[in-house]
């Protein structure tokens, strides 16, 4: 049943669209090209991004991070993002604004990324919005933190001089950013690197503008979002907690697959 109201849904749009792009392109263009088109902009505009579930409760994280704040920030705010990441996508399904080669491969956040250029500010915003939070959740477990180990840690004493070091950096570059944003640790060209974007942005967009490129393999929302209820206005209180919930297997899980 659902199936069938969905599939009508679909195609009862697609007709709408198959309408106001033969209109919209009857001068210049052939109708083939027109409904290729079509079938593209159907495509997009058929995806619909969900919430993930946090890989443990609310309160699994305290002392380090509270309850509410992950609660939150989680079922608030991270919702939001795939909410309007949803309605963005559903604007943007327009020849003047997309160009096919956005549509070519399937619309999945990465495709997005590296199409940043094309797509408008709604979609940066919301599409890193939900990027970022989904693989933030992952770098934090219960009774994380301690020492990183295994090839990671060993790239990162390599790189940095001790894991100490690292951490220092890392949480300078966390406390220096101005306003809203994320810390990074990334993997580029065979090496790793420090960095932080502001806003939603993350080091896939291939934006000039974003001020880190390269894999993700540890990311910090420094948002006052995420620590304002419990630490207020002491950011670097929340960075100091935050090491003691780094999910390191995870990281070193990304690294592997970046190199
Ligand atoms: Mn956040």
């Amino acid at each position: 049943m659902e199936n069938n109201n969905s599939r009508r849904d679909f195609l009862k749009k697609s007709a709408a669209i198959t309408l106001g792009t033969i209109a919209s392109t009857a001068i210049g263009n052939n109708a083939l090209a027109a409904s290729e088109f079509v079938e593209k902009e159907a495509l997009i505009n058929s995806v619909k991004f969900t919430l993930p579930a946090l890989p443990y409760e609310y309160n699994a994280l305290e002392p380090h991070i509270d309850k509410m704040t992950m609660e939150i920030h989680h079922s608030k705010h991270h919702q939001t993002y795939v909410t309007n990441l949803n309605k963005a996508l559903e604007t943007i399904a327009e020849p003047t604004v997309l160009s096919p080669s956005v549509l070519d491969a399937s619309p999945s956040l990465e495709n997005i990324f590296d199409n940043m250029s094309k797509l408008p500010p709604a979609i940066r915003n919301n599409a890193g919005g939900h990027y970022n939070h989904s693989l933030f959740w992952t770098m934090m477990k219960p009774n994380g933190g301690g020492d990183v180990k295994g090839k990671l840690g060993e790239a990162i004493t390599k790189t940095f001089g001790s894991i100490d070091e690292f951490k220092k950096q890392f949480a300078d570059v966390a406390m220096k950013r101005f306003g809203s944003g994320w810390a990074w640790l990334v993997y580029k060209e065979g090496k790793l690197a420090i960095g932080s974007t502001a806003n939603q942005d993350n080091p896939l967009m291939n934006l000039e503008s974003v001020e880190i490129k390269g894999k993700p393999i540890l990311a910090l929302d420094v948002w006052e979002h995420a620590y304002y209820l419990k630490n207020q206005n002491r950011r670097v209180e929340y960075i100091s907690s935050w090491w003691n919930v780094v999910n390191w297997e995870k990281a070193e899980e990304l690294y592997i697959a970046a190199k």
